[in-house]
């Protein structure tokens, strides 16, 4: 049976499975559920009320970067080359799973929910601004996005010349993060992160989930 992914439209969190199941030729069932208004039953599929949340079969499984794993790890996939989105060197690995955590410790809060939510989802769903929120999310970023520029391999992707899960969970924050004008031009001052960016975000799984891209 195909995957059901329990997700919401605007989520960047889906969409990083979006873009890892896009990549792997793995056709899911999209199941909507906004998780800030609290869905009668959701829990039952995520005891914390957030979204991704994936079923395959009998199995139940939750947490954005379990569920990538799971997705690439299971499925074969159809035109990657080597078929996996996990780097087999281990120093490789190990610097995907640590940009991994740092986007979910320190990018998602500032990059997503203070700039972006503000400056660009707010406005669209004529919601109030809080410039006092971007002013500290963009305040907060610089440092983070100096550290990324650092673990940055400066080859085509983020952690060498292989796309890994990496690649999409940081995306899909970048490209977030640079709808909003002062975000894209503060990539600007990271040479290595800004040349990642321009190769990524071309791809069709980045186009073909980007949740902005009919206008609003
Ligand atoms: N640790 C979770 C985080 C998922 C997450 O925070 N999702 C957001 C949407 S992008 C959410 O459900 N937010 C609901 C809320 O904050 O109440 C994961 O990796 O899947």
């Amino acid at each position: 049976m195909k995957p059901i992914l329990y997700g919401y439209e605007y989520s960047v969190y889906c969409r990083i499975v979006l873009a890892v199941c896009h990549e792997k030729g793995v056709p899911v069932d999209w199941v909507e559920v906004n998780p800030f208004t609290e869905p009668v039953g959701y829990r039952e599929h995520h005891p914390f009320n957030r979204v991704p949340a994936l079923q395959h079969d009998d199995f139940a499984l939750y947490e954005t970067t379990a569920i990538c794993r799971y997705i690439d790890d299971v499925f074969p996939g159809r035109s990657l080359q080597p078929n996996t989105l996990q780097p087999t060197d281990l120093r490789q690995r190990a610097r995907m799973a640590q940009i991994i955590a740092v986007v979910d410790a320190y990018v998602y809060w500032p990059l997503v929910r203070q700039v972006f939510s503000h400056r660009v989802f707010g406005p669209r769903m004529g919601e109030p601004v809080d410039e006092a929120e971007i002013q500290a999310g963009l305040a907060a970023a610089k440092p983070i996005l100096a550290a990324l520029e650092g673990l940055a391999s400066g080859e085509a992707y983020i952690v060498g010349s292989q796309i890994t899960l990496a690649d999409f969970h940081l995306g899909a924050m970048i490209d977030y993060f640079v709808a909003a004008g002062e975000g894209a031009r503060m990539l600007q001052d990271y040479p290595k992160l800004s040349e990642w960016w321009s190769g990524l975000k071309g791809r069709d799984s980045m186009i073909d989930t980007n949740p902005l891209k009919n206008p609003g």
